[in-house]
């Protein structure tokens, strides 16, 4: 008892004079003083060799060694812990700013042709769209293209060549030809989408470029309806004051066809470079659906008529935001597409 009481003084002032150093010399005195074979359990176990009397006191004052050694271990613990988060809480700025997560915006022509695509919805059209892989039924045949037809040939439309009679649309019209001949009557879409031509790229005018249609169809539909819809188009899209004029065009698709021109919205209607000196820009073709079109898609042409119309995206979008090249578009610069808003 005297020896093992002589023992337990010297480990209390071994454990009093322990500094708190760094965790590998807690971990070691862990192990020496609270390990499954360090000091404490042996001396629990020498409780056996201590005379019976004896052995309430000793245990004692066991316990309140065990007791020292434990809170040794957690007030150490503790002191190690708190440093290294003071030391990390240092070497962090907190104050400095975050890194910013890079946000798109939305492409011009997108932008161009979503507003497009809101103003007709008012309107109670709704959007359809189709395949730019199309054959030849529905980019051409369907629509009144005879077979020796100019825009027809080589030079204009991208076939695929293993298989003549695949193509890439060369308008949006495959579109409306589907939507024909697959729903019930009265039709009011409109058709956005990219078409292709075989064309030399150039500033002005591309081998790909984006179209916007609209097609109506129900009984009594008549030329008036398709003037009124159009002028409410371009009254929202430049505003109320905006003056129009229909010139007499030809359309194989459409009979009778017009193009809808817009007073020029650079000089005003009094003539500049952009207008060509007449004051005028064309914005669209249009016309009623050709009887033979309507009865390709199995429509009965004494009872339905319908008006149809057509824009291109790219040269109103170019003189709206003020870039002037057209290869712009489909570069995918950043730096160019960084700088559209929806602000329209
Ligand atoms: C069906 C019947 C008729 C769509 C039309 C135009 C006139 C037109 C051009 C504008 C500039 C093409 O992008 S552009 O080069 N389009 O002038 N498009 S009428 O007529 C249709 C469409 C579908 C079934």
């Amino acid at each position: 008892m005297e020896q093992l009481l002589q023992q337990i003084a010297t480990y209390k002032q071994e454990i009093e004079k322990l500094a708190n150093d760094g965790t590998e010399a807690l971990e070691a005195y862990r192990i020496k003083f609270l390990g499954t074979k360090g000091i404490v359990k042996n001396l629990f176990t020498e409780m056996k060799n201590v005379a019976a009397d004896k052995r309430k006191e000793f245990g004692l004052v066991l316990n309140d060694f065990k007791q020292l050694a434990e809170s040794k271990y957690e007030t150490w613990k503790q002191t190690l812990e708190s440093n290294s988060s003071a030391a990390a809480a240092s070497t962090i700025d907190v104050t400095l700013p975050g890194d910013p997560l890079p946000l798109g915006t939305r492409h011009p022509i997108n932008l161009f042709l979503n507003h497009v695509i809101s103003i007709f919805q008012r309107l109670g059209f709704s959007v359809a769209e189709g395949p730019e892989i199309e054959d030849d039924w529905h980019n051409f045949t369907a629509l009144n293209l005879p077979e020796h037809h100019p825009a027809r040939d080589m030079q204009d439309t991208f076939y695929i060549q293993q298989k003549p009679d695949v193509l890439l649309r060369t308008h949006t019209s495959n579109t409306q030809i589907r939507a024909m001949e697959q729903n019930p009557l009265p039709i009011r879409i409109i058709c956005p989408g990219r078409v292709y031509r075989n064309e030399t790229v150039s500033a002005r005018s591309h081998c790909f470029f984006h179209q916007i249609e609209g097609l109506y169809i129900d009984e009594n539909v008549s030329f008036a309806d398709l003037k009124q819809t159009l002028y409410f188009f371009v009254q929202e899209m430049y505003g109320k004051d905006i003056k129009v004029r229909f010139r007499p065009s030809y359309f194989p698709f459409t009979e009778p066809s017009a193009e809808m021109d817009i007073q020029c919205q650079i000089c005003g209607g009094e003539g500049c470079a952009v207008c060509k000196r007449t004051g005028w820009l064309e914005i669209l073709g249009c016309g009623m659906v050709h009887p033979k079109v309507l009865e390709n898609c199995k429509i009965d042409s004494n009872k339905y008529t319908g008006f149809a119309f057509g824009m291109g995206i790219e040269r109103p979008a170019l003189l709206k935001y003020g870039i002037n090249d057209i290869r712009l578009f489909s570069e995918n610069d950043v730096r160019f597409l960084r700088q559209f808003t929806s602000a329209i």
